[in-house]
């Protein structure tokens, strides 16, 4: 069997960490030195993405009339515009990562050199886009990134995901990845929750999908 991993690096951006982030995830900065730790191994591939969204994005609560437009609390029901039948809720926030803003720039300390590829996600202002990979809609998708065919294209078979934040975009880039046939690895100490209480419902779907949670020091690489 051929082994062939791939680190993917999920927004680790100023806006979703301390100390001016807008949408900040408490202790985000600190799983940077065990990214580091991470993209130091001889990962064959190694990506980062960036949230990257217009100022006009849905998933801005700015964006929306009162009463039902509080970040973090109020929820929306989002159409898909190639089918209206098909709906999601969604979680309104602040606005963060705008593309061209100091917000939306990954942290200077992450080794982000060590990366091939940078994939942007979040700019179709229609659709919320938390997984790296595509918007949830599935009748037909609306967005999707360049992220699995990069995958695919280099013939990975497994995937690590790490980065910010846990209960959002790491979730859902890890249960696509599983979706898309990679063995899907997330490790435990190199990201961190938006909401602490959300997590044990997140394991549980991991455990369901098959997604696993390793420590930094499993994630060594085997050959
Ligand atoms: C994220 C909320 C909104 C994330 C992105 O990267 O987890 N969370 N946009
Ligand atoms: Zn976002």
């Amino acid at each position: 069997m051929t082994f062939k991993p791939a680190l993917v690096v999920v927004d680790l951006q100023e806006d979703f960490c301390p100390p001016h982030g807008s949408l900040a995830v408490q202790g985000g900065r600190d799983i940077v030195p065990a990214i580091n730790d991470l993209l130091s191994l001889p990962f064959p591939l190694k990506i980062a993405t960036k949230d990257f969204h217009p100022q006009d994005h849905i998933s801005f609560a700015s964006n929306h009339p009162a009463p039902n437009n509080k970040p973090f609390q109020s929820m929306i029901t989002i159409k898909n515009p190639h089918n209206p039948e098909e709906t999601q809720e969604t979680r309104l926030w602040p606005d963060h990562c705008v593309q061209g803003t100091t917000g939306s720039e990954l942290l200077p300390e992450f080794h982000v050199g060590k990366v091939q590829h940078i994939v942007e996600k979040g700019q179709d202002k229609r659709v919320e886009m938390y997984s790296a990979f595509a918007d949830p809609f599935t009748s037909p998708t609306v967005s999707r990134s360049k992220l699995a065919k990069i995958l695919h294209d280099a013939a990975v078979t497994d995937v690590y995901v790490v980065g910010l934040a846990a209960d959002y975009c790491v979730r859902f880039t890890a249960l696509d990845a599983q979706k898309e046939g990679f063995n899907t690895w997330v490790v435990g100490e190199a990201t961190k929750p938006v909401d602490a209480s959300a997590m044990e419902a997140v394991y549980a779907e991991y455990g369901k999908a098959g997604v696993r949670v390793i420590d930094k020091d499993d994630a060594a690489i085997r050959r």
